[in-house]
């Protein structure tokens, strides 16, 4: 699967895409992650991308020109390939859009930056406006890490990279069960005195009991 992200801060993603897990399973041609930087794209030597807004108020506006441009030069007609552009506005994310995009062969992400975008980004060029949450963020540059590491780790081998695809029955794609893990010590002194302890079942070597327990604390994330 192949990702491409569209942005003004290309360097953002350069450590992270290459040092975690994702850098491994770019090493082993499991995903593909292109950051192109949109002043590429740019009509004129400034590398301007940014335009005053109509109807006037303060501050830029993102141009559609560009993003449209840089849209059109990274799809891959052969692909089948998915528009998503983020904004707090859009349509909430969550595992099941993870599930549903990691089924795609090209993700194409354009991050927005504070000020706003041609609205045109949004209703004509983008096929999903999506949104992290409800909150506001300044750019969505982080967004688009959110959703590459949510969609990567749903792809065969990126998960069981470390561990010669040994994959824990927790770790199941269709909702996945988290539940809470623990390791020694069993008894945990504090410099005050206090005792932080594992919860007895898991020291007691019943397995069906303990199975019961996860199940129990685990929560599934659909
Ligand atoms: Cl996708 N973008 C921005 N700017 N803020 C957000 C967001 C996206 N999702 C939640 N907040």
């Amino acid at each position: 699967m192949r990702f491409d992200i569209i942005t003004i801060f290309p360097e953002i993603f350069e450590s992270y895409f290459s040092e975690s897990l994702l850098g491994k399973a770019q090493k082993a041609n499991l995903i593909e992650i292109n950051v192109h930087d949109l002043r590429d794209y740019s009509q004129n030597k400034w590398g301007d991308v940014d335009d005053k807004p109509y109807g006037g108020g303060r501050g830029m506006v993102m141009k559609l020109e560009p993003i449209y441009r840089a849209v059109k030069n990274i799809r891959k007609k052969k692909l089948q390939s998915k528009v998503i552009f983020f904004t707090p506005r859009g349509k909430k994310y969550s595992q099941k859009k993870a599930m549903e995009y990691s089924k795609t062969d090209q993700l194409i992400m354009i991050c927005g930056r504070y000020e706003g975008v041609d609205e045109r980004v949004k209703t004509d060029l983008a096929d999903e406006s999506v949104s992290i949450g409800d909150y506001v963020l300044i750019g969505g540059e982080i967004p688009a890490m959110v959703v590459i590491e949510s969609v990567s780790r749903l792809i065969d081998g990126v998960i069981g990279i470390d561990n010669e695809g040994f994959l824990e029955e927790r770790m199941v794609k269709n909702g996945m069960v988290e539940y809470p893990q623990y390791t020694r010590p069993a008894v945990f002194k504090t410099d005050e005195g206090e005792e932080w302890k594992v919860p007895e079942v898991l020291l007691s070597g019943h397995h069906e009991k303990i199975k019961k327990w996860r199940n129990k604390r685990g929560k599934k994330i659909k």
